[in-house]
C-alpha cells in the first residue's frame, strides 16, 4: 500500500552510495506513515529520550520496530525503558524499504555494484525518530548492524539539516543537504558507514498535509544481521 506513484521523483547522487530522492512520498503517504508513528509512539515501548552511557540523553525521542536499539547494541525487549518488547516490523514496511532501493540506485537496488539486489533487501529493525525544534542528532556512525545492506531513511515534517560525513572521522570532510518533507535518502555500499548528523531542524517549514502539528519525523530502516 505505500509503494510510491510513478512521479518526478529523481534521485540525486550526494557521494558515491548515498542518494537523496527529493520528495519520493506523496502527501498522503506521509499522513499514513504519521498515523502509524503515532501508533507506534504509544506502545508498548513508548517514545522516549535514549540515555547515553556518559549520563546524557538524546534530545531526538525514539521509539523502535521489531529490534530495540540503544546505546550501543539491539535487543528484542527495550531493557533501558520499560522491559517490553518492541511492536513487530511490518511487511509493509519491507516493501517500502525495497521500493526505496529501487528508486534510490535504479532496478537492481545495488549501491554500486556492492549492496544487495532490491528483492533481497530484508530491513527488521526501524528507528522512529522525533525532533522537535531544539532537537540534534551528533555525528555518528551506523554500525552495530552485522549486516552490510544500506540504510533507508525517510523524512516527514520540518525541514532539517543532515550532513553526510566521511568513513573515517566525525569532521570534514562531509556534505550539508537539506532534506525537506517527503525526501528519501539512502546510504549503502562505499557511504553505509559514512558518520552523518543532523546539526539543525528549521521549525515551521513543514507544510500542513503531513498532519504534524509540527517538527520532524525520521523513520531509518535496517538490516541488523541478528537472529532469535
Ligand atoms: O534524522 C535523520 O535524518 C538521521 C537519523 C539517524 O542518523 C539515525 O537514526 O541514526
Amino acid at each position: 500500500m505505500f509503494v510510491p506513484d510513478a512521479g518526478p521523483a529523481r534521485p540525486v547522487e550526494i557521494a558515491p552510495g548515498a542518494v537523496r530522492v527529493p520528495g519520493w512520498l506523496t502527501a498522503e503517504r506521509q499522513r499514513e506513515l504519521v498515523t502509524a508513528c503515532r501508533a507506534w509512539a504509544r506502545g508498548p515501548v513508548p517514545l522516549r529520550h535514549t540515555a547515553l552511557p556518559n549520563g546524557g540523553v538524546m534530545s531526538v525521542r525514539t521509539v523502535c520496530l521489531g529490534w530495540h536499539w540503544q546505546p550501543y547494541r539491539y535487543s528484542r525487549t527495550a531493557d533501558d525503558v520499560n522491559g517490553a518488547r518492541v511492536a513487530d516490523f511490518p511487511g509493509w514496511l519491507t516493501e517500502l524499504g525495497r521500493a526505496a532501493l529501487v528508486a534510490a540506485y535504479g532496478e537492481s537496488g545495488e549501491a554500486g555494484g556492492t549492496g544487495p539486489a532490491a528483492r533481497s533487501y530484508t530491513p527488521d529493525t526501524a528507528l522512529i525518530n522525533f525532533y522537535d525544534g531544539a532537537a540534534r542528532m551528533g555525528m555518528h556512525q551506523d554500525k552495530e548492524e552485522r549486516s552490510s545492506a544500506p540504510v533507508v531513511s525517510l523524512s516527514i515534517g520540518d525541514s532539517c539539516l543532515f550532513r553526510l560525513g566521511n568513513t573515517r572521522t566525525r569532521g570534514r570532510p562531509y556534505t550539508d543537504v537539506r532534506l525537506v518533507s517527503g525526501d528519501l535518502f539512502v546510504f549503502g555500499g562505499p557511504a553505509r558507514l559514512a558518520y552523518h548528523g543532523v546539526p539543525k531542524v528549521f521549525p515551521g517549514t513543514a507544510g500542513p498535509e503531513t498532519g504534524m502539528r509540527g517538527g520532524r519525523l525520521n523513520i531509518t530502516l535496517r538490516e541488523t544481521g541478528l537472529t532469535g
